[in-house]
């Protein structure tokens, strides 16, 4: 059965899914929904998503959204590198806590910087706010801490020492975030968070890189 990624690149989630693919060899037929031109908004789309928002993914007559969801279902329909999502009943806990954390611990500060300083002015016209910039960029770190502390650690990753899916989310939240102009000296202070992006971009890359120069170019449009 043929996999169809609905996704665009200036979404951290759909970005999530497209390297898990491509880093484990899964065959997809990529469609472009451009959330700049409201394509998420379609009835189309919206028939097989109803929240209109990236990715989805299709598998035969099959449709999926929340890149959660897609990365467990992708990791156990292709049967994997174990490492990726482990079978181990305590290890997936590990990656499961991080993945339920991350919704509102990590992603929702780091959108809230970006919608205001790039994707509110890019997507909508709207001028960023610097007022709100400001308390928005003082709750990241906080969020930065929580990561550090409570899942990095001293490990090499973020559920251990090997990489996992928790690990790619991870990375596109941050990554995300650090393209602001606000925030691109942010991980100065984090000496442990920037050596860890390293580590993991070492591993997706060259993946990564070109989905985040495809999102820079949207971003620059
Ligand atoms: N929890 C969802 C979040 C998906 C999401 O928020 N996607 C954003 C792009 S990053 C979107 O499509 N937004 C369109 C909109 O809100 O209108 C997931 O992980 O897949």
């Amino acid at each position: 059965m043929s996999l169809t990624i609905y996704y665009d690149v200036v979404s951290q989630p759909s970005r999530a899914v497209l390297i898990f693919c491509k880093m484990n060899g899964i065959a997809y037929t990529g469609k472009h929904i451009q959330l700049k031109k409201g394509d998420h908004l379609s009835p189309e789309y919206t028939s097989f998503n109803p929240a209109q928002v990236v990715p989805t993914i299709k598998d035969g007559d099959f449709y999926l959204g929340e890149s959660v969801a897609i990365l467990r279902y992708l990791a156990a329909k292709y049967k994997v590198a174990d490492h990726w999502y482990p079978a181990d009943l305590q290890a997936r806990a590990r990656v499961d806590a991080y993945l339920a954390w991350q919704h509102t611990g990590l992603r929702a500060p780091c959108l809230d910087v970006v919608m205001e300083e790039v994707f509110a002015v890019v997507l909508m016209g709207k001028p960023c706010d610097p007022k709100e910039l400001k308390r928005k960029i003082g709750k990241l770190t906080p969020s930065f801490k929580k990561f550090e502390t409570i899942f990095l650690k001293d490990q090499k990753f973020v559920c251990g020492e090997q990489i996992s899916v928790a690990d790619i989310m991870a990375l596109s939240e941050i990554v995300q975030v650090l393209t602001c102009p606000s925030c691109k000296d942010f991980l100065k202070d984090f000496p442990k968070i920037a050596a860890w992006k390293e580590r993991v971009e070492s591993i997706l890359n060259p993946y990564h890189q070109e989905l985040v120069d495809q999102m820079q170019a949207v971003a620059n449009s």
